[in-house]
């Protein structure tokens, strides 16, 4: 796979602007973290795609937007029978169909010989005599292909780590096996994974223990599994204290001696093999979030596609720790409503234009700390222009938090909002910052329409 990683690597610095089409799940989302943050690394012009499937309807949309380079990620090697009319570089861990179909289909029974199996530029396990279920993810493809990039991209392992767990390519055995391990390795290297063997209960970072266990499918032990009371009264049986202050504790807070107690005291009901194995540890992360273990970090992403707002996940996954973790945290918990309330929120709140940018207001509709993340996600939908910048202003406690989103195109034109912020700062002794392509600000109420004034003023020079 390495040779296949190498050669989609030079067709992806080949190109000028790339689009990355990718799955909605947590492999989907974390392989596209992957892919943006490495063509941002090396500055190449891209947007990313999610989709459910990969089937005719979006292949005709995206040749009618035509693309000069398409890099599907978690999808594509099943698809590549309907392809044909798109540049592309595939890194999947799917099986991989013949190409049996339209303009590739045999005339003849003698045709076949001449007929390849796949046309297509691949990196895929499969086409190397490898298990795509077991041996390396999507994301783990799209690393291959990152890592051909620049060695320096292998600080992006522990997102093929997370991708490999969310397609659970570590039950089998307990741990992560093949081509995977290979790629554990760059993780522990770099430091961005720490693998240790403990129990691999889900939620040993954020569930109250009992929680954790009352859950825990891999015991079926009567009396606790299912049962909150019976749960709890095993932690209370073994001396272990449930709470510390007001808090729930998590597994992540119990002692070393307490574990072994725990551990010790299940393993008279279960063999410990069912219920230990290899736990990846994100040592970067805090402590005791969904972003500090694997599968709770890979939960988190799938709570994001299966909303709809990918995206958010794809914005974790690239390190936004403020806005985007904030309404992933909220999809985890279900409140899908707040995300999909806000965007109808500003759609009714209506957006106003100026001449170089576009601005809408919620008040206090919606919480200072999504409003821009929110806005961001407008781009691209037709309720706004997708040709300037917007600014989203909302009612924070220490005056009007403005926060701008543009896109990609907007800021190869030459946007950069981080510049706009800095200005602010300087002229209404605000606080604020950020990067080209997101950056917020707090003013004072009375300052915002001398604000939006000044931003457009720079905007229009920046675009000029
Ligand atoms: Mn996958």
């Amino acid at each position: 796979m390495k040779e296949l990683a190498k050669k989609a690597a030079n067709k992806l610095k080949q190109a000028s602007s790339i689009v990355i089409v990718s799955h909605i799940d947590a492999d989907g989302i974390s392989s596209a973290g992957i892919a943006s943050k490495a063509l941002d690394h090396i500055d190449m012009e891209h947007e990313v795609k999610f989709a459910k499937k990969l089937d005719e309807a979006l292949v005709n949309e995206l040749v009618a937007s035509k693309p000069e380079l398409v890099w599907f990620t978690d999808l594509g090697s099943g698809s590549t029978d309907i392809l044909q009319d798109l540049d592309c570089i595939i890194s999947d861990h799917h099986k991989p169909v013949e190409s049996t179909t339209s303009k590739k289909k045999p005339k003849t029974l003698f045709d076949y010989d001449d007929v390849p199996v796949s046309d297509f530029l691949q990196v895929n396990p499969h086409l190397v005599g490898r298990d795509g279920s077991t041996d390396i993810s999507g994301a783990g493809t799209a690393y291959l292909v990152a890592r051909a990039l620049d060695p320096e991209l292998r600080k992006l392992s522990h997102l093929a780590i997370v991708g490999a767990v969310g397609d659970m390519q570590d039950r089998e055995l307990g741990c992560l096996q093949g081509t995977n391990r290979e790629i554990l390795a760059d993780a522990e290297h770099f430091g961005v994974i720490e693998a240790i063997e403990d129990v691999n209960f889900f939620g040993r970072e954020t569930r109250p223990v009992w929680k954790m266990l009352q859950y825990a499918s891999e015991l079926q032990i009567n009396g606790i599994t299912d049962d909150y009371r019976g749960s709890m009264d095993f932690f209370i049986e073994l001396g272990i204290n449930l709470k510390k202050g007001e808090n729930w504790r998590a597994w992540v807070h119990m002692k070393k001696a307490e574990k072994k107690e725990i551990i010790e005291a299940l393993n008279y009901y279960v063999p410990a093999e069912n219920f230990m194995g290899e736990v990846y540890l994100l040592p970067l992360e805090k402590k005791g979030t969904e972003l500090h273990e694997a599968k709770e970090f890979a939960t988190l992403l799938n709570s994001c596609g299966r909303y709809d707002a990918a995206v958010i996940g794809l914005d974790v996954c690239k390190g936004d720790r403020g806005e985007a973790l904030d309404l992933a945290y909220g999809l985890r918990k279900g409140h899908r409503k707040q995300l999909v309330d806000s965007i109808k929120i500003m759609q009714a709140t209506g957006i106003s234009q100026m001449e170089y940018i576009q601005f809408v207001h919620v008040g206090d509709m919606i919480r200072d700390t999504i409003v821009g993340t929110v806005a961001g996600m407008l781009f691209g939908s037709g309720k706004i222009d997708d040709k300037k910048p917007i600014f989203a202003l909302a009612e924070a406690d220490d005056g009007i938090k403005i926060s701008g989103r543009g896109t990609r195109q907007l800021v190869d034109a030459g946007l950069d909002l981080s510049e706009i912020m800095r200005q602010a700062v300087e002229t209404f002794h605000g606080a604020g910052g950020g990067h080209n392509i997101a950056a917020g600000a707090t003013v004072a109420p009375e300052q915002v329409n001398d604000f939006l004034e000044l931003a457009n003023e720079i905007v229009g020079r920046q675009m000029s």
